[in-house]
Parts: C-alpha cells; sequence; structure tokens
C-alpha cells in the first residue's frame, strides 16, 4: 500500500477497514461478470434510490469558494492555476447523467453543471506523454482514471447538482463527475488533477476495489 500521507487525520479507520473486507469478500458480487453489456439503464447488483446517499472517509472538508484553489500539473504543456472565478469565467456545461455507487445504490438524472473535462484539456494541452490522471481532493483522498476516459464527453467538474451549488456533503465547491465508472471514481472536493505517464493507483484502489470500476461489467473489486 502507498499510504496517503496528505490524508486528514480523524478519517473512518474502521469504516475504512470494513469497505476493504467487503472488497476482500466480493460483496454485493452477483456472479454475471460476463454477461454482454446490458442494454437497461440499471446495472447488474444495484438497487435504484430516489434520495442521494452520502458517502466519505468521515471528514468533510470546509473549503469556501473564495479559498478553494484547482491545479492541474503533471505532464501537460499548460499547467493550470485557478481560483473559484477563474473555473467560473470557462464556457460551463450541463450534462444529466446516473450515478452508479459500488455499495449497490443506483441514482438516475443528475444534472450537473460545471466545466467540461474536454474543455480543460483544451486549456492544459496533455504532452505525448501523459496517459493517466490522478484526481486529488481536499481530504486527502485520491483516485486515478485513464486520459482517455477522462477525456469522455459525459465528463466534467461540476459546482452545480439539479440548478443548485453543490453542498459540502455532496462535495462543494467542486467535484469531478465520472458517470461512466462507479462513484468512487467521482473524486469530491476536487483540488488537483496530475497527468501521469504510468498509471498511479488512488485511495480505493489501492484497497482492494477495482482499478478501472465498469458497473456494466460489475467491476467492483481487484
Ligand atoms: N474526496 C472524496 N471523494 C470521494 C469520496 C471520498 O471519500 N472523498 N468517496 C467516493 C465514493 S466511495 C463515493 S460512492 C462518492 C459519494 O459521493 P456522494 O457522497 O456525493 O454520494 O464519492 C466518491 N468521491
Ligand atoms: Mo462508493
Amino acid at each position: 500500500m502507498t499510504g496517503n500521507p496528505e490524508l486528514l487525520n480523524g478519517y473512518r479507520e474502521k469504516l475504512v477497514l470494513r469497505k476493504q473486507e467487503w472488497a476482500a469478500d466480493g460483496r454485493l458480487l452477483t456472479g454475471d461478470r460476463d454477461v454482454e453489456r446490458s442494454t437497461d439503464r440499471l446495472p447488474t447488483g444495484q438497487r435504484l434510490v430516489e434520495n442521494w446517499p452520502v458517502l466519505d472517509l468521515g471528514v468533510q472538508p470546509d473549503i469556501p469558494r473564495d479559498k478553494w484553489i484547482f491545479t492541474i500539473d503533471g505532464f501537460v504543456e499548460n499547467p493550470v492555476c485557478w481560483k473559484w472565478e477563474d473555473f467560473l469565467a470557462q464556457p460551463q456545461v450541463k450534462i444529466t447523467s446516473d450515478i452508479h455507487c459500488v455499495t449497490g445504490w443506483s441514482r438516475y438524472d443528475n444534472a450537473w453543471t460545471g466545466v467540461h473535462a474536454a474543455h480543460l484539456l483544451d486549456v492544459c494541452k496533455p504532452e505525448k506523454e501523459a496517459l493517466h490522471c490522478l484526481f486529488y481532493s481536499s481530504d486527502g483522498y485520491t483516485t486515478n482514471i485513464r486520459l482517455d476516459r477522462f477525456a469522455d464527453e459525459d465528463v466534467l467538474l461540476a459546482h452545480s447538482w439539479n440548478g443548485e451549488h453543490l453542498t459540502k456533503a455532496h462535495g462543494g465547491p467542486v467535484r469531478a463527475v465520472v458517470p461512466k465508472w462507479y462513484f468512487w471514481k467521482s473524486a469530491k472536493w476536487i483540488r488537483r488533477i496530475e497527468f501521469l505517464s504510468e498509471d498511479e493507483q488512488g485511495f480505493w484502489e489501492d484497497r482492494g476495489y477495482h482499478n478501472e470500476g465498469d458497473p456494466w461489467k460489475e467491476e467492483r473489486y481487484s
């Protein structure tokens, strides 16, 4: 385990250990891993919810919008360092997508507003070495995604959900939304994206979760 040196003190160690055990036990796996990608809207092993559960490590960092700073670095031609008003000055998109959480709930029709991943890539211009992204969050959480998947048309950094600013509990001021993957890839309280030549695992990927996490293939655990 590489450890997360920046992880805030006070995160819920027991909760993390329990989820690691679930990963080791393959909790919720239906065994339908090899089925063709379903045309249904609800992936295997998921149940639909109407509410929006909150999941985190037991620490919800408080980041006022006027203190929020977002950076993009690593293998990019133009590193980015934005304050809130710089972020808002970028073209804004609205994208509606479904959430699929590895703990078994799914939530349909979440309307996100924010900055398109494609636009971030236009601005920062990844170098040819860049093949992977690592998201860093203010609670010390990290998660990894391949660059071509980050570039997908439904990916954005969102500041609003269903027309209202994201609450702190759901990752405000800004969170990543990567809807084709289990929701642990959608980093809350995002503060940095690093572009890497080699894959580097994040918090849950390092603790038994699948490195990719496609809900349609039930890629829950590694
Ligand atoms: N910074 C941060 N982002 C995170 C997490 C976290 O603990 N810290 N948890 C992940 C997990 S496991 C899930 S399921 C979703 C939960 O998002 P929600 O609380 O808005 O439903 O956030 C993901 N992003
Ligand atoms: Mo999760």
